[in-house]
């Protein structure tokens, strides 16, 4: 775990200028008020590391991957999830990249947890739209202190991620669903505001022309998609998901995605750090 030192009596400037080189305070202002902001050249230096654990994962998939066509619709969409126990490369870049500092201070948190991490693929010639979604209806944990990381592996100028800035603080969270059917993850509930269509509504969209390495800081909360990878270029995305010092578990009204079997943690206890450990405390 990377950790730094600092003197019981340090001024705020001092503390400010900790701020991990690659964020300025506007990064850091820009991710509380609208849950999403650009970070460039976050995993620059670790792009083989993260291509060739793609690789791994692709040729031997674990147990959620996911083919996300339907027969007939062209190309490849695959995903995968909560590898990095068995894919060195993720393990490796999620401990030695500046990914859980910067995460610190965007979520402005002193510690951060490991979620998991996540693989999306789409080949040329996928016309098939990641579905507009929000992760945290999905997951077990809540808590405002939390960040995914996405970041593709190639140059994308098309199926770049785009996120609805400010969704996060929406007062009732958008219905989770399965992205090959359509259908509602958990049962009809009240709790929950329909799948809006940002593009219609006129909403806010960010995103973003990006380079391999660069990537797009989101909430768990954001209404995010992306569009369908129509060019010749391949479009692998490694997205990681942290968490920091408020992340409590929670219950959803039916099994949650990532599952975790087994877990054993009770409402309102913090994520266990065996199976999801610190990588980075100040
Ligand atoms: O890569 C994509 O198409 C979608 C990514 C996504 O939904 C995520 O990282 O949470």
């Amino acid at each position: 775990m990377k950790g730094v030192q600092r003197a019981p009596q340090q001024s705020v400037k001092e503390e400010n200028d900790m701020t991990h080189p690659l964020l300025s305070q506007e990064h850091i202002d820009t991710y509380q008020r609208d849950g999403v902001v650009l970070i460039k050249g976050l995993f620059s230096d670790h792009i083989a590391a993260i291509r060739d654990g793609i690789d791994r994962n692709m040729a031997i998939p674990g147990p959620y991957a996911a083919e996300n066509l339907k027969a007939g619709e062209g190309g490849r969409f695959f995903d995968d999830y909560c590898n990095w126990t068995r894919i060195p490369e993720f393990e490796q870049v999620i401990r030695t990249s500046p990914a859980s500092e910067v995460a610190a201070d965007l979520m402005q948190s002193r510690r951060v947890q490991l979620f998991h991490d996540h693989v999306l693929v789409k080949e040329p010639g996928t016309s098939k739209p990641t579905p507009w979604h929000q992760d945290g209806p999905y997951y077990f944990v809540q808590g405002a202190q939390n960040v995914s990381f996405w970041s593709p592996m190639d140059k994308v100028t098309q199926a770049s991620l785009r996120c609805v800035a400010g969704s996060h603080l929406w007062q009732k969270p958008v219905v989770p669903t399965r992205w090959m059917s359509q259908t509602n993850f958990f049962p009809e509930d009240d709790a929950y505001m329909p799948v809006p269509d940002p593009d219609a509504e006129g909403m806010d969209i960010r995103e973003w022309d990006m380079e391999p390495g660069d990537a797009v800081a989101f909430s768990f909360g954001i209404l995010h998609g992306a569009r369908g990878n129509q060019t010749t270029r391949r479009r692998r995305a490694f997205s990681l998901r942290l968490v920091g010092d408020d992340a409590r578990y929670v219950t959803r009204p039916g099994p949650t995605s990532p599952p975790f079997p087994g877990h054993g943690m009770q409402a309102g206890d913090r994520l266990r750090d065996d199976w999801f450990p610190f990588v980075f405390e100040r």
